[in-house]
């Protein structure tokens, strides 16, 4: 290997060889400055072992971020200078503005297409969601392809949704709006008709370099004897036997996805190249699809990795030089003190947001049981993030829901953790005596026991079994803990996401089980189609459709206007004498005592009271419910020192600000 130069030395070559061009931009100059230590750094650290001539690699990279700059669409970039602006002012980044809401669809569920995309807006607007995350939209294979995480050109578009042109129409679209895009990199791995894929099986040894290949079985199962299944009962195993290869590949999730090898600086240039287009399309916020499972190294687990975080280090300081706007959100869900290790530089060096999954299993934790010892506990310091990131705070998204939890705190919490998680199990797939819930297991694993759940939002929370029934005070109590859930999610931390049916209540779509592509993937119960009918419904009075929209658009509204309710502004979970409440006090940033909000939730069918006098004192006499309306009165029973809460109610309670100590 040619030993490499000093950052400072390469960085005077290229500029001096390409970057004085006319064309130079100054402040891609000013970035690409600032960052080229960085760069240099992370790429020495990860790929010197594979790199002939480092420096000219380092170059190599440099070229690429200097050609993404220079065909970086103008309007993009003038969105860049003034995210950078705002940064730059004091104010909080743009994905952390108050009062942002996401929402996550199936492109084909939500709208058909591309085309009818635009029609569908409007019902966003009316939910009062701004960041709009399109699944998967890539070519994939025919068949099951894992809802397009099986992708076949990270640069195309799905033939049946629309172009590369309808993609940049949308973005454009949004941005008229005031709206963002986000939109997957699913960087681990790529199907197995992916051109890199079909290069490695016609045998051409530098795109079998791409993936993980070994030779026999032995050595696969060496290699890997510490990594856990994802999919175990319809995709066991973590490697693929491939006949063209006469060799075994790594795929971790389904055999139709091989895993790249990132450790192969070849890979990391073309996942870069694909990041800054699509960038220049016009998405706002990449998904680091199953970003913890990047770096792989024989014996270990194969996850969250330290070079997992240097690649993501890499590709952000790139990003930050060519298109700085641009947002990461990791997609990790793993234990609570993994997950903010992809946002602890305070979203400089990684991620700058993350599905807040601790939350939302803590959540389905909490109305399972009717207790929330276990959210309470857990649902503080090791959540806590850095300024400048955020959560992303659901009930549902595309995915199962897995309940496994820090088994220390369900210890504490006064529950056995092997039969507190069957407990579970058995209650959301409605095998428990008189569970409301109707869910299914989803990758059961006779081995282990182990199993996650599959279903929506509504039916988990008992409405399909309500409305199955026909029983009224059913259907009430099931939208109460829709709401609950939706409500938390908006008022708990983080920016609110709502996965698409959710916002309409929908129940479990069987369907799934007609389409052999699907059938053997349970996920799909919770992946419905925007049924026009539904949306019809959610416009006439007292539907459950218009009830749970109505709903969700008004805490949305609401939180808008609640400084103490931004993103990132400071929470604290309170200890609750009633194991069955939650009360969480949320300040503004700017301390200004007098706006602080006590949340408060009843996760049980009966009604309860939060008496004051058990509270910390100094909080502050509850001044007004602030979700208090005809339908459900104010809770406040002033003199008493006591709010009540419904069945499964929650409040939104403005404090007073505390008496000061004379003097003070
Ligand atoms: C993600 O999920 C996607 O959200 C899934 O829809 C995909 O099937 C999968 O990647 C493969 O692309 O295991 O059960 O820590 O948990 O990547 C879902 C991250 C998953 C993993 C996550 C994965």
């Amino acid at each position: 290997m040619v030993q490499p130069s000093s950052p400072r030395a390469l960085l005077a070559r290229w500029l001096s060889s390409r970057g004085k061009t006319p064309r130079a931009d100054p402040a891609f100059l000013a970035r690409f400055g600032y960052r080229f230590d960085a760069i240099a750094d992370l790429v020495l650290r990860l790929y010197a072992p594979r790199l002939d001539d480092p420096d000219a690699f380092v170059l190599r990279v440099a070229d690429l971020l200097a050609g993404a700059h220079a065909s970086r669409p103008a309007e993009l970039r003038a969105g860049d200078a003034e995210r950078e602006a705002r940064v730059a002012e004091g104010r909080e980044p743009w994905f952390l503005e108050p009062g942002l809401a996401a929402y996550m669809a199936y492109l084909d569920r939500f709208s058909g297409d591309f085309r009818g995309f635009r029609e569908r807006l409007p019902h966003l607007e009316r939910l009062g969601a701004r960041i709009v995350h399109l699944m998967p939209f890539f070519p994939c294979p025919a068949g099951n392809n894992d809802g397009g995480y099986a992708v076949s050109d990270y640069l195309g578009v799905d033939p049946r949704l629309g172009t590369v042109a309808d993609l940049v129409e949308a973005a454009r679209e949004l941005h008229r709006r005031g709206l963002y895009l986000a939109a997957d990199l699913v960087l681990n791995h790529c199907s197995d008709e992916h051109p890199w894929a079909l290069a490695a099986k016609r045998g051409e040894r530098r795109y079998r370099d791409y993936f993980h290949v070994f030779p026999d079985r032995a050595a696969a199962e060496r290699y890997g004897r510490a990594m856990p299944e994802v999919f175990p009962e319809t995709a066991p195993g973590n490697f693929t036997w491939v006949p063209e290869l006469d060799a075994w590949v790594m795929t971790v999730f389904h055999r139709f996805q091989w895993d790249l090898d990132w450790s192969n600086p070849e890979v990391f240039v073309e996942m870069l190249g694909i990041l800054l287009e699509l960038a220049n399309r016009g998405i706002d916020i990449l998904r680091l699809d199953a970003v913890p499972y990047l770096w792989k190294r024989e014996g270990t687990d194969c996850r969250n990795l330290d070079e997992a975080h240097d690649i993501v280090r890499l590709l952000k300081a790139c990003a930050d030089v060519a298109a700085p706007g641009l947002a990461f959100l990791a997609e990790a869900i793993v234990q609570p003190s993994e997950i903010v290790r992809y946002l602890d530089s305070g979203g400089v060096e990684e991620c700058q947001l993350a599905y807040h999954a601790s939350l939302m299993v803590l959540l389905w934790d909490a109305l399972a049981t009717g207790k929330t010892a276990v959210l309470s506990r857990s649902f503080g310091e090791e959540t806590r993030l850095a300024p400048g990131t955020g959560w992303l705070s659901y009930a549902r998204c595309h995915d199962d829901i897995g309940l496994g939890y820090d088994e220390e705190k369900i210890l504490r919490a006064g529950f056995t953790p092997r039969a507190h998680r069957r407990f579970l199990l058995d209650f959301y797939s409605g095998r428990y005596p008189g569970s409301f819930a109707r869910g299914r297991l989803f990758m059961e694993d006779p081995r282990t026991g182990d199993a996650r759940i599959s279903g929506t939002c509504a039916s988990l929370c008992g409405l399909e079994k309500a409305l199955e029934e026909g029983d009224r005070a059913a259907v009430d109590l099931a939208v109460k803990r829709i709401m609950l859930l939706h409500g938390l999610a908006a008022s708990l931390t983080g920016i609110p996401l709502v996965f698409s049916g959710d916002e309409l209540g929908l129940v479990n779509d069987f369907s799934w089980l007609d389409d052999p592509a699907l059938a053997d993937d349970n996920r799909w119960m919770h992946r419905p189609r925007l049924d026009p009918e539904a949306l019809a419904r959610s416009e006439v009075a007292d539907t459950v459709e218009s009830r749970v929209m109505n709903g969700i658009a008004r805490f949305l509204r609401l939180r808008k206007d609640i400084p103490a309710f931004a993103p990132d502004a400071p929470f604290e979970v309170l200890h609750a004498q009633d194991e069955h409440l939650v009360l969480c006090l949320r300040s503004p940033k700017e301390a200004a005592a007098k706006a602080r909000i006590l949340v408060a939730a009843n996760f049980t069918a009966k009604s309860r009271a939060v008496r004051f006098q058990e509270l910390p004192a100094g909080l502050g006499a509850p001044a007004r419910d602030l979700l208090a309306d005809e339908d459900a009165p104010s809770v406040l029973e002033p003199g008493t020192g006591e709010i009540a809460l419904g069945p499964y109610a929650l409040a939104w309670i403005a404090l007073a600000a505390p008496e000061r100590k004379a003097g003070a």
